[in-house]
């Protein structure tokens, strides 16, 4: 392992842009970022990462830093445990402290229907060897204390899937170790980088135009997140996309209360308690299309509504602040991942909002299908081809947001 006293510790933003790289990512965000170590890593350093605004300004940035692999298709749930136990390892593998809490996640279930649903995805889970179970009221109170049980409630609990191995990460933390990671390995990172156009010649990218002039590449890949359809149209890549908002908040901080996620798919809402003390909450994805990243009212009331209901002891805690991020909906709420029709055009998308825990292993994977040119096995389901094949991988209604 590095010394950790004797590293930088950050990345280097660097100066000039050349003309031409053997690989240019658009996106410096987790997925960007993770994809550029990986490919340092693999002996690809001629690599330019191009962020229009500042790194982990888009999705990494704008999440609730949830990290669980309890997914509902086994497609999904081996690739998302797959990037979990990346995550395990990633302080370790970066030398940076990533403040991982590894404190369980619980899915309430309050109704019969929503009992099956979890005794359903439990078993997928434990078939893909994910610890992942259906728990009653007696062990969710051991877990959360400190949350209503009441048999009052206007949803009562009826029992949880619960998930040991989710937790919370700090999110800038990953972006930063990345990008320090992928600066170490000789990668150039350029935010205030935006990407306007690109010039294609049959079926290859030639170049990307940028607010600071034209780039020749080898192979593009766009990890844009909320943007990815706009990214893609650039190239002449149609997406089944529609991108929508998604909106979160902090408490000012209170002390410890909370140390497992909850998240109840009724009430549309996921808890966690940050090191800090906040409560870090988020809500449903907003039905109308946007790139607009405002907060609303709504949002707050009822947010709070039902965040009341789960823990009255919040009642008067006041709200720090609040945000909103996009997210890039595919119509089978799973990733578009790798390969497109172009022979050098490669996509990271379709996340909804599911794209921060997957970052280690899009990383990984990417870095593999650009320098080997192979699909590897694990992301060939979310390849776009299968919207034409339908071959979907339903992941609809496996967050408290996304149905
Ligand atoms: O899928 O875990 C999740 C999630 C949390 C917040 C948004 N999505």
């Amino acid at each position: 392992m590095r010394d950790l006293f004797r590293t930088r510790r950050m990345w280097r933003p660097r100066s000039e842009l050349k003309r031409s790289y053997e690989v240019v990512i658009i996106g410096g965000g987790a997925h960007g970022l993770a994809t550029a170590y990986y490919l340092q890593k693999m002996g690809i350093t001629d690599v330019a990462v191009l962020e229009k605004g500042y790194i982990g300004s888009g999705a990494a940035g704008r999440n609730t830093t949830i990290l669980r692999s309890n997914y509902k298709t086994p497609e999904g749930a081996r690739f998302y445990d797959a990037s979990l136990k990346l995550y395990d390892q990633l302080a370790v593998e970066l030398s940076f402290n990533l403040l991982f809490s590894k404190c369980g996640h619980l899915t309430l279930a309050h109704s019969d229907r929503a009992m099956f649903v979890m005794a359903n995805r439990a078993e997928v889970n434990r078939l893909n060897r994910i610890d992942s179970r259906l728990i009653g009221p007696e062990e969710i109170k051991q877990l959360a204390p400190a949350m209503s049980l009441s048999p009052d409630a206007t949803y009562p609990v009826m029992g949880a899937l619960y998930h040991p191995p989710g937790g919370i990460i700090r999110h800038d933390a990953v972006v930063w170790g990345f990008a320090r990671g992928a600066d170490e390995g000789g990668v150039e990172i350029h935010p205030g980088t935006e990407v306007t156009g690109m010039q294609r010649d049959g079926d290859r990218i030639t170049a990307v135009q940028t607010t600071r002039g034209t780039v020749a590449a080898g192979t593009v890949l766009s990890a844009t997140a909320g943007w990815s359809s706009l990214t893609a149209a650039m190239a002449g890549v149609a997406l089944p996309i529609t991108t929508h908002i998604l909106q979160a908040c902090v408490t000012e901080p209170v002390k410890p209360l909370l140390d497992v996620v909850i998240v109840s798919s009724q009430m549309h809402v996921y808890i966690s308690q940050s090191d800090r003390g906040e409560f870090v909450m988020g809500a449903e994805i907003e039905p109308w299309t946007t790139y607009r990243m405002l907060n609303t009212l709504n949002f707050l009331q009822e947010l709070a509504r039902h965040t009341l209901e789960l823990f009255p002891q919040l009642e008067h805690a006041r709200m720090l602040r609040a945000w909103a991020g996009l997210c890039d909906i595919s119509p089978d709420y799973s990733p578009i991942l790798g390969a497109t029709e172009l022979s050098n055009f490669h996509i990271s998308a379709g996340w909804g909002t599911y794209g921060f825990k997957a970052a280690p292993i899009v990383g990984k994977t990417l870095a593999e299908l650009i320098a080997t040119g192979r699909t590897p096995d694990l992301i060939a389901p979310f390849a776009l081809e299968r919207f034409y094949t339908d071959s979907l991988v339903s992941e609809l209604a496996a967050a408290a947001v996304s149905h």
